[in-house]
């Protein structure tokens, strides 16, 4: 079945699919009961067995806290019911994450890693053998699952890995041959999802999938590497040396490997960006506690203008980050909506926002932050991070600007064939200009957001119509090399981001209205006008940076610091 287009790939080409993200999704009732259920478990565990502080310092979560976590049921969340699982949807899947991480984060990542990407590939693309051989022990937490696709030479370019699987003689196994570095619960899993390259019937070599499990020979993991954060999450290098991999254990077909690992990504996204909100609440809770606690010159330091710059700003970035990470989750629960971008989209903005909220609930707490008798530096370390794996978000804003450019781009080549043979091609080239003129004159409109937003969609409607234009002027200046142009897809990417943020933190509001009224509504009203005119203001920037920038003295400069093998301008 066609999957029903990216609501974010739509402002590529000036268009508003508003009935995408209107209205804005909730829980049904019993998953909410299901979720808060677990939550008071969850709570009610870690206050008597987790020590965060002391996983931290140990580098190992305690097996004790690993078995009660499968107790509870952690690792089978999002596993159907008929495998042994709570069979939750993403929705309250990220739920379940944001809470989690509110205990400790290394033990957020391991259940994140086994569910998010680990056994993601079984779940979306496995046989019902499969399915039947391994969900019910990995709901258990019997079995604990990983996702291996790094190589020390194919990190973002993911799709350069090394790793063979050759086909045997008597077409029972795949023997594969290479090695993968960085995987998340390395040392304690033992069902792998290891991506490796086979030839193909037409004699091409792509990517497979595979479901390896430890005790196949040739197996091997290294020891637990020494990290800057979530140290106590386990990350190990995995070896595979003539390992025998049973044929039945192909994940998906044969040479659909690379599109399989984008799809595990593609929600285990939303799994990161739900726990980076997790951190954010969890830490504007601490900052306010603390503000108010701590006095200065005779006074609470909560009462400073700067302190509550500070604040505002983390309450801004965590309602933006909620608004989005669950705008998504609910794309996802309705099903067959294309959502590659939006997931890209909020794992690029919730660590970010993430970082910008730690760094200044560091600064809030100041030397105590620095010191480790408080938990803001601990979380710093942890959550640096998120803006490195699931794919770097310079590697992720390029593809969002270009597989949001891809349609335009093919639009635009059809247009341009057409022109070459106009008498043929009428049909297509009247369209084209009745759709231009038609877009001139009349730009699509939201229906469905409250009037009180009207100064602010009013702008956003007439921006996404410019963020349109600018990827036609783009496309037409660069033409297949727009491919290379960072600082024009960076650009592209980051107003995509803002347009789709903005968009699903007015509907958020919105829906808060309708449901609750405007009196009780107030706090939602507040937060979101404040994140709306800021929005607008970088869109605006962004826009000018189009036409006018200085992306060739960056070129220039950087050109001078490799020539000089570092900085050699010294003042005194
Ligand atoms: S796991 C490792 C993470 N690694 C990465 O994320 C790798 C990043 N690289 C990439 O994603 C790809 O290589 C890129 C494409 C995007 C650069 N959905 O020619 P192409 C299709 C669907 O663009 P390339 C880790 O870190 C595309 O349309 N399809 O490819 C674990 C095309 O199809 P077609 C997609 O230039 C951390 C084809 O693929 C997508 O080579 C543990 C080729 O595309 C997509 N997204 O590269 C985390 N992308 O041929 C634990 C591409 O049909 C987290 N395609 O046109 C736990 C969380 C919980 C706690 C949180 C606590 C805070």
């Amino acid at each position: 079945m066609k999957k029903i287009s990216s609501f974010s790939k739509s402002f590529f080409f000036g268009n508003l699919l508003e009935d995408i993200v209107s209205p804005y999704p909730h829980f049904s009732k019993d998953e909410k009961e299901n979720v808060d259920l677990l939550f008071e478990s969850l709570a009610k565990f870690g206050k008597e067995h987790i020590n965060s502080t002391q996983i931290d310092r140990e580098a190992k979560i305690p097996e004790k806290v690993l078995t009660g976590m499968k107790e509870l049921g952690l690792f089978g969340l999002i596993i159907p019911q008929e495998y042994g699982g709570f069979g939750f949807s993403q929705t309250a899947y990220c739920k379940t994450v944001e809470n989690f991480v509110q205990i400790d984060n290394s033990c957020a990542i391991t259940i994140g890693a086994h569910q998010s990407i680990g056994l993601k590939a079984l779940l979306l693309f496995g046989t019902p053998e499969q399915k039947q051989k391994y969900l019910p022990k990995l709901a258990t937490g019997e079995m604990i699952a990983a996702f291996s696709l790094t190589e020390s030479g194919a990190g973002s370019d993911a799709a350069g890995i090394q790793t063979k699987a050759e086909f045997s003689e008597d077409k029972k196994y795949y023997i594969l041959n290479g090695s993968k570095i960085w995987t998340t619960n390395g040392g304690i899993a033992s069902f792998f999802t290891i991506f490796a390259k086979t030839m193909c019937a037409d004699g091409v070599e792509r990517v497979s999938a595979f479901i390896v499990t430890r005790d196949m020979p040739g197996f091997s993991t290294g020891k637990e590497e020494g990290k800057l954060g979530i140290k106590g999450s386990s990350t190990t290098s995995v070896t595979l040396t003539n390992c025998k991999v049973p044929a039945e254990n192909v994940l998906n077909q044969v040479g659909y490997g690379f599109k399989t690992a984008m799809e595990v990504l593609n929600s285990g996204r939303l799994g990161l960006s739900s726990g980076c909100l997790g951190v954010q609440k969890k830490l504007i809770q601490l900052c306010v506690q603390y503000a108010q606690e701590r006095k200065q010159f005779g006074k609470s330091i909560s009462q400073f203008g700067l302190i509550q710059k500070k604040i505002a700003q983390m309450m801004r970035e965590a309602y933006a980050t909620e608004s989005l990470v669950y705008m998504t989750t609910g794309l996802v629960d309705r099903g067959n909506i294309d959502y590659s971008l939006e997931s890209a989209i909020c794992k690029v903005f919730a660590s970010e926002s993430l970082w910008r909220t730690v760094n200044e609930a560091l600064q809030i707490c100041a030397g105590n932050g620095y010191m480790k008798d408080y938990p803001y530096e601990q979380l710093l370390r942890d959550c640096r991070i998120n803006m490195i794996f699931e794919g770097t978000n310079e590697i992720l804003r390029m593809f969002i600007a270009l597989s949001g450019i891809q349609g335009p781009g093919e639009r635009l080549k059809e247009i341009g064939r057409a022109l070459k043979d106009p008498i043929k091609s009428v049909g297509l080239l009247s369209g084209f200009a009745v759709k231009k003129i038609r877009k001139s004159l009349a730009i699509d409109r939201f229906k469905s957001i409250d009037p009180g937003f009207k100064d602010i969609t009013s702008f956003l409607e007439e921006y996404i119509m410019d963020f349109s234009s600018r990827v036609e002027t783009a496309l037409a200046r660069h033409g297949k090399s727009i491919i290379d142009k960072q600082f024009a897809l960076e650009r592209l990417s980051q107003m995509a981001m803002e347009l789709y943020m903005l968009t699903c933190v007015i509907m958020r509001a919105t829906d808060a209205i309708k449901r609750e009224g405007k009196d009780k509504s107030k706090a939602h009203i507040l937060i979101s006008k404040a994140i709306g005119y800021r929005c607008l203001d970088h869109i605006r920037a962004l826009l000018k940076q189009s036409d006018s920038n200085d992306d060739e003295s960056i070129k220039q400069i950087a050109a001078y610091a490799y020539a000089q093998k570092g900085y050699d301008l010294d003042a005194v």
